[in-house]
């Protein structure tokens, strides 16, 4: 039995490859276009001067950072740094932002970032926040749409690997995060070989109130499968959350064989309503679990961190009707809920078949107690009374789904490399497309809500290959947009990402454009340091601490002279721009500092840390070309030897007097 497990895997591995294979080998140039027609450069052409219709947020993968394109022109807008640090930007290197980084194992500067998901209000895209998950040292973070900032960042704790995250529930009440990896439950140190006695999987919940801030609800302890993805309920089936497993056969080695076992796993159904109604009964066990929250305060432009100490924890056997299982063949990846929130669509990765769940039925097999069995105190449903219907071979490997507003699904099929559409209800198979090469996600604006806008689709493509010009040993992975508004799927649009792009969100917009921030009022700002005028400006000696009060406006620093500095010191320049206008930021690099630059929004206060090694006069600058004047924006500071005598001083000179 395990040999033939053995072969199905690794026939499935040369299928695979063949299928790469055979798409990255043509040698015509137009065989890979699909259905290119002329319409398709006008479709996707936005004049010079002239909007996209919809934002797209991507996640950067493994660089740690989402990234927003216009669509349809494919245009990147901006690259965000969340749970990296950007040298671009000076995230995670100023003073300011380091906190945001902060995590129980110390200062993590890097992230592995896979689902960026839109905060909800019934169940529709509303274009507050942005939140994405970090999967490796695991995290969830909220990004502000009205400044495009990372604002806040929690650590998620009692979890390895944070994949099925952060998908929100209709109203944002919680954004979700399982655990991709069992882990010990506690921490602790133990035998591999025990996992079965001492590892364990976690779901949380985590609360997200009206000013976006997080805390970490509950979480719900389960047994030690992988926890794939999620999706919750809508509509009908508001108040659920969806969790894919695999590894139901609990192994810790050679998964790619041993995981693949079981004909069918789960996917995990759990009823936050009801674990609300255990919370508020105390049914809870509080224990501890340290983990990080990390806010950035938009008017002291300053990030705190804050050590949480405990969480609860829901377990299916104090909290019957909590958890169920639905049995779904073949170690499904995505879950997907129709916008109607009746079907619930478990992606089998090595399935034949695609297999949707009903949520009705699955109300009605609660209800009749149509138990196959029951694992760790959870019923499993019986397969055929929560099946609502299966699509027959629509293609190799599927992966996840979104819909449009007329009763379509659109499937990824990462091994036959396809978009395959079909109807919900009747399960035929309408149309499928390439994609160029091996599709992750799809994202379909609004098409994991319940509103889609069923105009545009874009596949998030896992290998490149031939579809631009070389660039040595690595591509970058490459986005596909398709037109689906009429019966057939359209190539529109090939454009390169940031990182691996695993999924998207789309929104139409004019949900954020309007309520854009221009710039921060400098009468607002509360940064402890700040200088909100040329005359506050100075130089403060605190033993070897210094702190330097400097403002920054078109085209000079004050003070722009600085003498006293010495050898050895802690030297923080907290730097104000003054600027009160959309656009114009200042930087500031000075020669020696071992961080990156600062680049400072209009109205806001950064601080650069600097130990000056040498003796000497050393400059500093703008680093953002911002006016005719920019390469006048300049000045020198002079560092004298340690326990020298030189006068602290400062100084923005006066115009020479010829002038
Ligand atoms: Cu399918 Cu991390 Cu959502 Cu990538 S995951 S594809
Ligand atoms: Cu300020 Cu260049």
């Amino acid at each position: 039995m395990k040999k033939q497990l053995y072969y199905f895997t690794a026939a499935l591995a040369i299928i695979f490859t063949i299928a790469i294979f055979a798409n990255s080998c043509n040698t015509s140039r137009t065989a890979n276009t699909g259905a290119l027609d002329n319409d398709a450069a006008s479709a996707v052409y936005v004049a010079p001067g002239e909007y996209d219709e919809y934002y797209g947020f991507f996640s950067g993968g493994f660089s740690g950072q989402v990234s927003v394109y216009g669509l349809p022109s494919g245009r990147l807008l901006k690259v965000i740094p969340v749970f990296s640090q950007d040298a671009e930007k000076g995230y995670g290197y100023n003073e300011e932002t380091k906190p945001m980084l902060n995590t129980t194992f110390g200062f993590i500067p890097w992230d592995d970032a896979h689902h960026p998901e839109l905060s909800q209000t019934n169940g529709e895209t509303d274009g507050r926040w942005l939140f994405i998950n970090g999967n490796n040292t695991p995290r969830i973070a909220r990004l502000d749409l009205t400044t495009f900032e990372t604002a806040e960042i929690i650590e998620i704790p009692n979890s390895g690997g944070n994949h099925s995250s952060p998908f929100t529930t209709e109203n944002t009440e919680y954004v979700v995060a399982g655990t991709r990896f069992s882990v010990p439950y506690p921490q602790k140190d133990v035998a591999i070989d025990s996992y079965k006695e001492n590892f364990k999987g976690m779901l949380s919940f985590i609360k997200v109130n009206d000013e976006g801030h997080m805390e970490i609800a509950f979480q719900v302890l389960l047994p030690a499968f992988d926890y794939d993805l999620a999706h919750s309920g809508k509509g009908k089936s508001h108040g659920w959350t969806f969790f894919t497993t695999y590894n139901t056969e609990e192994k810790h080695t050679l998964l790619e064989v041993n995981a693949s076992q079981n004909d069918k796993d789960f996917i995990a159904a759990i009823n936050w309503k009801k674990a609300e109604e255990y919370i508020a009964q105390g049914k809870y066990k509080e224990i501890p679990a340290e983990h990080y929250s990390n806010r950035y305060d938009e008017k002291s432009h300053i990030a705190t961190s804050t050590l949480q100490k405990t969480v609860k924890v829901l377990t299916p056997e104090d909290c019957p009707g909590l958890v169920y299982f639905l049995p779904t063949p073949k170690s499904p990846h995505g879950v997907d809920v129709d916008p109607s929130g009746e079907y619930i669509i478990g992606n089998g990765k090595l399935s034949a078949d695609l297999t949707v769940h009903s949520f009705t039925k699955m109300l009605a097999a609660i209800e009749n107690k149509d138990f196959e069995t029951t694992i760790a105190s959870v019923p499993v449903l019986k397969y055929d009374k929560v099946v609502s219907g299966v699509v027959t071979k629509p293609g190799l490997g599927p992966l996840h789904t979104e819909f449009d507003n007329d009763g379509n699904a659109y499937t990824t099929f990462f091994i036959s490399s396809e978009i395959v559409k079909w109807k919900l209800g009747t399960w035929e198979v309408l149309d499928r497309i390439p994609a160029y090469y091996s599709v992750g996600h799809l994202m379909i604006p609004g098409g994991d809500s319940k509103k889609p806008d069923g105009k545009y689709m874009v596949a998030l493509n896992k290998i490149t290959k031939d579809r631009y010009l070389p660039t040595g040993p690595e591509m970058n992975h490459s986005a596909q947009l398709y037109d689906i508004s009429g019966d057939k799927m359209k190539l529109l649009l090939d454009f390169p990402t940031i990182g691996e792009p695993h999924y998207a969100q789309g929104i139409l917009a004019s949900k954020i454009t309007s309520k854009s921030k221009k710039f921060y009022p400098l009468e607002e700002n509360e940064h402890p340091h700040r200088a909100l005028g040329e005359k506050d400006t100075k130089v403060v000696r605190d033993g070897s601490e210094v702190h330097i009060y400097m403002t920054s406006i078109r085209s000079h620093f004050a003070p722009d002279n600085i003498e006293g500095i010495k050898v050895g010191d802690k030297v923080f320049i907290h730097l104000t721009n003054l600027e009160q206008d959309f656009d114009v930021p200042h930087g500031f690099a000075i020669q020696g500092a071992r961080t990156a630059e600062l680049l400072v929004m209009p109205g806001q206060t950064e601080t650069m840390y600097w130990e000056p090694q040498r003796e000497g006069v050393v400059p500093f600058y703008c680093t953002d070309f911002c006016s005719a004047l920019h390469q006048e924006m300049q000045g020198y500071i002079r560092v004298s030897p340690a326990g020298s005598s030189t006068e602290l001083k400062w100084s923005m000179g006066e115009p020479d007097e010829e002038l």
